[in-house]
C-alpha cells in the first residue's frame, strides 16, 4: 500500500491556547506578540477584522461572478456596519486616523501598546494582526541574450495572425508602478478614473520606480513592438495599476489589501474591474509557508481571504511562483493558495530555472505547484520609471514568468470574445493547464507543475470544446465522518483513529482525500499529521494505484480504493438466539493521529476529483484532556 503523506504545515498552535467558538477573545496572533514582546512601549501598526456572520469569500461565493456590483455593496455594508462599534470605541480614545478594509471586514491602524489589550478584549474584535512589510522582489540579472523568444516559446504570435492581440480585456498590474509613457506601453492605459491606484501617497499619475519592477512586468503582459521585436503577450489589452510599494521598495499587506479592493472596484465602479491581476511578489522570506492562517507565526492570512473574495467574483489571479528552488516545498503565498495561478520559470531551452520555487504547495488543497511554468530567464523587458525613454533591460525570476500567463489569460478572453464563448475562471484555468507542454517528469510534477504554457494549445481546446468535461462532470458526494465525534474524550497518551465513509463520483473519477485537522472550528492552520501512523482499515484487500502523477501534498491521502464497507458488527446483548441485528458503523477510510496535546479539535474531510469536483464532509470535533 502506497500512501503518501508529506506534510509541510508547520505545527505551531500546539503550542497556543485554542479559541474556543464562543467565547469572544480576539486573537493576537504569534508575529505580532513577538513584536510587542520586542518592543513593549512602541506604538504597532495592525489590522484589526472583526467578527462576521459571513466571511467574505462565502458572500462572494454566494452572489458568485455575475453579481459583482452586488458582492461590493454587500461587503461594504457588511463592514462598514460592523465596523461602527469600533470607530466609537477608538474616537472615544482619540484614535481617527484608521483605514477601512472592507474586503477582509476589517481595518488597518497604528495603536499604542496599552490599548492593545483592550481592544483584544472587545467582543466583536475577531483577529488582531501584523501589518506585516513586504519587499519590493528584485529579480534583475545582467544577461543579455536577445529577447523576445519568450513570447514566441508561448504560441502569442499564432492568436496575433487572427486578430485575438487582447482587445478589449483589461490587465491589472500590482506592483511597483508602472511607467505608461515607455513607447512600449503607451496607448495601453485605460485611462478612466481611478484605473491607477496609489495607497502611500495618493499620487495622481502612474509611475514606477527603483529597478522599474512593474514597467518590465506590465510590458511581458502587453507590451508592444517599438523596438522591432515584440516584447509583451497580449499588446491590444489594457492596462490598470496599482502601486504595492513605497519608492523605497517597502509595503505593507494592509495597503496590499486596499489595493485588492482597488482590484474590485476602480473607481468605485465594480463593472470596470479587470478580468486578470498579476502578482509579481510575495511573501519570500516564508517560502515553505501558508500564509493563510493565525498559525506558522504569520499574520498574513488576511491575504488569502482577499485573493478568495476577487476569484470568487470571477477575477482571474496570477501569481509569481517565487525564487526560493529548487529545494521541494519552496512554494510562497499568494501563489501557493489554491485560488492562485501559480507560474514557475523555465530557460530558453525549457529547463527550470534553478530558482523557481517548487512544491508540494505548503497550502492544504493547493493541488499544483506551480501549476504552470513560463519563460523566466533572459526575459527582454521596459525598464524606464516615466517618460517616454526607450530602455529596455534583460532581466530574470518568476516575477516574469507570471506575466506571460496574464497577457495569455487576456489573449484567450479577447479570442473567446470574438468567437461567441465566454469561458468562465474556471475554464481559462483549465485550458491553459491542460494544454501544456509536458516537460521533466512525466504528468503533473513539482517543478513545471501542469508544464510549458502554451496559449495556442490552450485556446484550441476552448475554441474546440476540448476542455476536460468540467461542465458535464458532477462533484463527488460529500464523504461521511464518523467518528470521533463531540462527546468523545482522548488522552493525551491516545493516538486518535479518525474514520469516514467514502464519496462516491457519479463520473467514475477517482478521488483523493484530504483530512484536515486543527485546534479550531475554522480549520485554520491544520495539524501536521505526519507520515506516520496511517492506519486503513481494510482487510486483506487491494489498493489500486493512483493512475495520476501528481506531486503528493500535505495533509492528503492520495487514495484510490475500490469502493469498500468494513463493517463493525456490535453484538447485541445476550439473550438466546443468534439473530442480534447487526449495529453497523460503515467506514471506508480512516487515518490515525496524535497524541495531541489538550484541547478541542475539529477535523473534516474534502474530496476531490481531479476535475474541479470537490466536496467537503461536516466537520466534527473531540476533545484531548
Ligand atoms: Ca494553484
Ligand atoms: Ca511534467
Ligand atoms: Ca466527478
Amino acid at each position: 500500500m502506497q500512501l503518501k503523506i508529506i506534510s509541510s504545515v508547520i505545527l505551531c498552535l500546539l503550542l497556543m491556547v485554542s479559541p474556543p467558538v464562543t467565547v469572544a477573545a480576539a486573537v493576537i496572533t504569534p508575529k505580532l506578540q513577538s513584536v510587542l514582546d520586542q518592543n513593549p512601549s512602541e506604538s504597532v501598526s495592525v489590522i484589526v477584522t472583526l467578527t462576521t456572520d459571513e466571511n467574505p469569500a462565502m458572500l462572494a461565493r454566494r452572489l458568485g461572478p455575475r453579481q459583482r456590483s452586488l458582492i461590493v455593496k454587500e461587503l461594504k455594508s457588511a463592514s462598514e456596519k460592523s465596523r461602527k462599534p469600533l470607530h466609537q470605541f477608538l474616537s472615544q480614545r482619540n484614535l481617527t486616523s484608521v483605514r477601512p478594509l472592507w474586503l477582509i471586514n476589517g481595518m488597518a491602524l497604528t495603536v499604542p501598546p496599552e490599548l492593545l489589550a483592550e481592544l483584544a478584549s472587545l467582543s466583536y474584535v475577531e483577529a488582531i494582526t501584523l501589518d506585516e512589510e513586504i519587499q519590493l522582489p528584485s529579480n534583475f540579472d545582467a544577461d543579455t541574450s536577445s529577447a523576445e523568444w519568450n513570447i514566441e516559446q508561448t504560441g502569442a504570435p499564432l492568436l496575433w495572425q487572427r486578430n485575438y492581440d487582447g482587445r478589449g480585456i483589461t490587465i491589472a498590474i500590482l506592483d511597483s508602478g508602472v511607467n505608461i509613457d515607455h513607447p512600449d506601453l503607451a496607448g495601453r492605459w485605460r485611462g478612466e478614473q481611478g484605473d491607477w491606484f496609489d495607497p502611500y501617497t495618493d499620487s495622481t499619475a502612474p509611475y514606477d520606480f527603483g529597478g522599474y519592477h512593474g514597467t518590465g512586468v506590465a510590458s511581458v503582459a502587453l507590451g508592444g513592438n517599438h523596438s522591432g521585436s515584440t516584447i509583451g503577450m497580449a499588446p491590444g489589452a489594457s492596462l490598470i495599476a496599482a502601486k504595492l510599494f513605497r519608492d523605497d521598495g517597502t509595503g505593507n499587506l494592509s495597503y496590499i489589501i486596499e489595493a485588492l479592493q482597488w482590484v474590485l472596484s476602480p473607481g468605485g465602479n465594480p463593472e470596470r474591474a479587470p478580468a486578470v491581476i498579476n502578482n509579481s511578489w510575495g511573501f519570500d522570506d516564508e517560502a515553505g509557508h501558508c500564509l493563510s492562517t493565525f498559525g506558522s507565526g504569520s499574520s498574513t492570512y488576511h491575504l488569502r481571504t482577499a485573493i478568495q473574495t476577487i476569484k470568487a467574483a470571477g477575477i482571474f489571479v496570477v501569481s509569481a511562483a517565487g525564487n526560493n528552488g529548487p529545494d521541494a516545498a519552496t512554494s510562497i503565498s499568494p501563489a501557493n493558495y489554491p485560488e492562485s495561478f501559480s507560474v514557475g520559470a523555465t530557460w530558453p531551452d525549457n529547463m527550470i530555472a534553478g530558482f523557481s520555487s517548487r512544491g508540494p504547495s505548503a497550502c492544504p488543497e493547493d493541488f499544483t505547484y506551480p501549476d504552470l511554468a513560463a519563460p523566466g530567464i533572459a526575459i527582454k523587458a521596459a525598464s524606464s520609471s516615466s517618460g517616454n525613454d526607450i530602455s529596455y533591460q534583460n532581466v530574470s525570476g518568476t516575477s516574469f514568468s507570471a506575466p506571460h500567463v496574464t497577457g495569455a489569460v487576456a489573449l484567450l478572453l479577447s479570442a473567446a470574445n470574438d468567437l461567441g464563448l465566454s469561458p468562465d475562471v474556471t475554464e481559462i484555468d483549465l485550458a491553459l493547464k491542460y494544454s501544456a507542454i509536458d516537460f521533466g517528469p512525466p504528468g503533473v510534477d513539482d517543478a513545471y507543475g501542469f508544464g510549458l504554457l502554451n496559449v495556442a494549445n490552450a485556446l484550441n481546446l476552448i475554441e474546440n470544446n476540448l476542455l476536460p468535461d468540467i461542465a458535464g462532470n458532477t462533484p463527488p458526494s460529500p464523504p461521511r465522518t464518523i467518528t470521533p465525534t463531540a462527546d468523545t474524550i482522548f488522552s493525551t497518551s491516545d493516538t486518535i483513529t479518525l474514520t469516514w465513509e467514502g464519496a462516491t463520483d457519479q463520473d467514475g473519477d477517482e478521488l483523493f482525500y484530504v483530512v484536515i485537522v486543527a485546534d479550531n472550528p475554522y480549520l485554520n492552520n491544520p495539524l501536521d499529521i505526519g507520515t506516520s501512523g496511517f492506519v486503513a482499515a481494510f482487510f486483506g484487500l487491494s489498493f489500486v494505484g493512483m493512475t495520476r502523477s501528481r506531486p503528493s501534498g500535505k495533509l492528503v491521502i492520495a487514495l484510490f480504493v475500490p469502493f469498500l464497507l468494513v463493517w463493525v458488527i456490535s453484538c447485541g446483548g445476550g439473550g438466546s438466539g443468534n439473530n442480534d441485528s447487526p449495529q453497523t458503523t460503515a467506514y471506508d477510510f480512516s487515518q490515525t493521529i496524535g497524541p495531541l496535546s489538550t484541547g478541542t479539535y475539529y477535523w473534516k474531510v474534502v474530496a476531490n476529483d481531479g476535475r474541479g469536483g470537490v466536496s467537503e464532509s461536516a466537520v466534527l470535533s473531540f476533545k484531548v484532556q
